[in-house]
């Protein structure tokens, strides 16, 4: 990587991504948070895993991510910031034996901890890696065209996804299971944590209504690329949706596109078959 800060690959590629996120607007202040799991041979290649640094009470009970690695954005913490210092906005921890507390092996340098969104990552992450082995990323962030059109458009989950699938012909394609929508609530929360993650086993996308959104994936690029195509979309209602609708993509061209692409996406969220 061109501007390596760190020389841990997977750390610079996180920075970069935070820096991406924030040069688009959808950061801002210490908006969003990201977590990245990473294999314990990778990590065992730039970090002493069995140095303890500090740990840290998870709040929660993750036992079905025992021994499992964490690379996780900080509470309080800019993604502005990130890129130029790594060690401080960011840290990296196993989880221990008990399932309930984190063990920092690197980062949160000053003394920090993780985001405050941690019970929703790793809920997440939990959720995820039960339909797919292969997830390894939750990526929560407040995109702004999504953000307004929750406030405008309707919350529920099917009516919400149909649309956002007509405002561009890639959009059924990149996310076939649709995005679920749950109503506002407290964020940082367990509570919330139980809820997006109830979600993501159906669907790679949450939408936390008036909040942002969550996407999971296998890479960082897959779920920065399938919440970027979800901004996207919202962007084109935001920008057409006061506006008299001259054309669109019907139900039976969403079916043709999910046909020839083979995607497996939700019949129940179209009007037809
Ligand atoms: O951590 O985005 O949801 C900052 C947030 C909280
Ligand atoms: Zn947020």
């Amino acid at each position: 990587m061109a501007q390596s800060l760190t020389k841990i690959p997977f750390v610079d590629e996180l920075a970069a991504i935070a820096d991406n996120m924030y040069r688009l607007g959808w950061d801002e202040r210490n908006g969003g948070n990201i977590s990245y799991l990473i294999p314990e041979k990778e990590v065992a290649e730039y970090i002493d895993v069995t140095n303890v640094m500090r740990t840290i009470p998870l709040g929660f009970d993750a036992v079905e991510l025992v021994g499992k690695y964490f690379l996780v954005t900080g509470t309080g913490k800019y993604f502005k910031n990130v890129k130029g210092d790594p060690k401080t906005n960011l840290g990296l921890f196993r989880i221990a034996k008990d399932g309930a507390t984190a063990e920092l092996l690197w980062g949160y340098v000053d003394g920090g901890k993780f985001t405050s969104e941690l019970p929703a990552h790793l809920m997440s992450h939990i959720a995820r890696l039960n339909v797919d082995p292969q997830n390894r990323v939750v990526m929560h962030t407040h995109p702004t065209n999504l953000l307004a059109m929750t406030y405008v458009h309707e919350l529920d989950t099917k009516k919400f996804t149909h649309t956002l699938w007509q405002m561009s012909t890639e959009c059924i394609v990149v996310f076939p299971d649709g995005v679920e929508v749950l109503p506002w609530m407290l964020c940082g929360t367990n509570e919330i944590g139980v809820a997006t993650a109830e979600k993501m086993r159906d669907a790679r996308v949450v939408v936390w209504a008036l909040h942002g959104i969550y996407g999971a994936g296998k890479t960082l690029d897959e779920t920065f690329g399938l919440i970027e195509t979800v901004e996207k979309a919202s962007e084109i209602y935001i920008k057409t949706a006061h506006l008299p609708r001259s054309n669109t993509i019907k139900d039976e061209q969403l079916v043709e596109l999910a046909k020839h692409f083979n995607c497996n996406y939700r019949k129940e969220f179209l009007d037809i078959e």
